[in-house]
């Protein structure tokens, strides 16, 4: 049954996910899709050097003809839903960061950051937001290497610490214009989870609370969000948190610090939580691991996503878990009927 197969895998495919951080490929050479972007203008808007979309699946901004196009970001779809894979903005890119939020995500645009700006002494994600309302509006800076034109600034209209996802949840506005003077007005949702340091796996408390942060994020991906979900102080009511009343097509930008490890992570757990509950795992034939396949599915499109084996096992242990307790709590519904 489904959970002999959590238990016990061993399917070749996984040990070859395991060991690796690129899909499983079979051809000797990759397809040319996943061949890697060259050039200054584009290692300089890199967080690591190692790290960065396929040349053939990354986010373009929208720039005047022959102007520098790249972000560090990748288009993520698995089934009807959606995602933005992004590294954490550097201080030259915050205004790309906006910009592609402007084009590529309708109002409200759900935020996640994963990081903190610093661990461990170093700057693991440029500070892009207003913090407090002492620093709103942030005023988006050009990049001084390659102006393009592109003028804003964020607002902060409401802040709010929610127990349950361990996070803080803030409503920003970004209020910008590009450099066709096109006016850009657009409602963010921006969740910061602090509680997982890069390579790991968030433990105890804040595993249940990244569970909670992936059903919230999910549920404010909807427009009624912004009047039903949002309490005049500012705090989110979300009672009716949802892994799968979320609009798919509208992509969540989803964001660490190399935009790979926790970003791919959280991104598969979402898509595998949603099949979760929506019954579509029930019944997948013996040699059908989707787990393995989302995560092959993921490195296809981004490079690297899910690290390491405590990132890859994390995946299973959530799902087992997750599909124990609804075991349990269809048991208990069952019981008390009859
Ligand atoms: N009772 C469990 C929990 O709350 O974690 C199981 C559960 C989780 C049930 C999520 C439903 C859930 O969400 P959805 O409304 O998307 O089915
Ligand atoms: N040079 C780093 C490395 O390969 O180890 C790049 C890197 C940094 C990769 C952080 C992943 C990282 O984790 P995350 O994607 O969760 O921020």
């Amino acid at each position: 049954d489904i959970h002999a197969k959590f238990t016990d895998l061993e399917w070749q495919q996984r040990n070859r996910l395991l060991q690796g951080t690129q899909p499983v490929v079979d051809a000797s050479e990759p397809p040319s899709q996943w061949s890697r972007l060259t050039g200054d203008a584009i290692k300089g808007r890199n967080r690591y050097l190692n790290v960065e979309p396929y040349a053939g699946n990354r986010i373009k901004l929208r720039v005047a003809e022959g102007a520098n196009d790249y972000i560090n970001a990748s288009p993520i779809q698995l089934g009807q839903r959606k995602y933005i894979a992004t590294q954490g903005p550097k201080d030259t890119s915050v205004g790309h960061f906006y910009r592609m939020l402007a084009a590529e995500v309708r109002s409200p645009a759900v935020v996640v950051m994963l990081t903190q700006t610093h661990e461990s002494g170093k700057e693991k994600c440029f500070q892009y937001y207003p913090l407090t309302a002492e620093e709103s509006p942030l005023v988006i800076p050009e990049d001084e290497t390659a102006p393009d034109g592109f003028t804003g600034e964020v607002t902060l209209e409401a802040v709010a610490d929610d127990e349950r996802s361990r996070s803080q949840l803030r409503r920003l506005k970004l209020q910008a214009k590009d450099q066709s003077g096109a006016d850009h007005e657009t409602d963010i949702r921006h969740l910061l989870f602090s509680g997982w340091p890069d390579f790991l796996i968030p433990e105890g408390e804040d595993r249940d609370a990244l569970i909670k942060l992936i059903r919230l994020s999910a549920s404010l991906n909807r427009p009624e969000s912004t009047s039903t979900s949002t309490e005049t102080n500012g705090s989110y009511n979300s009672h009716a948190d949802s892994f799968a009343s979320t609009e798919q097509d509208n992509p969540r930008i989803i964001h660490c610090s190399a935009g790979v490890g926790r970003s791919g992570t959280f991104i598969a757990l979402d898509f595998l939580l949603s099949l979760l509950h929506s019954n579509q795992l029930d019944g997948l034939p013996e040699d059908v691991d989707p787990i393995a396949d989302t995560v092959d599915s993921l490195r296809q499109q981004r490079m690297m996503m899910v690290q390491g084996e405590s990132q890859y096992n994390f995946l299973y242990e959530v799902l087992r878990e997750q599909m124990l307790a609804r075991l349990d709590g269809s048991n208990a519904a069952a019981g008390a009927q009859s």
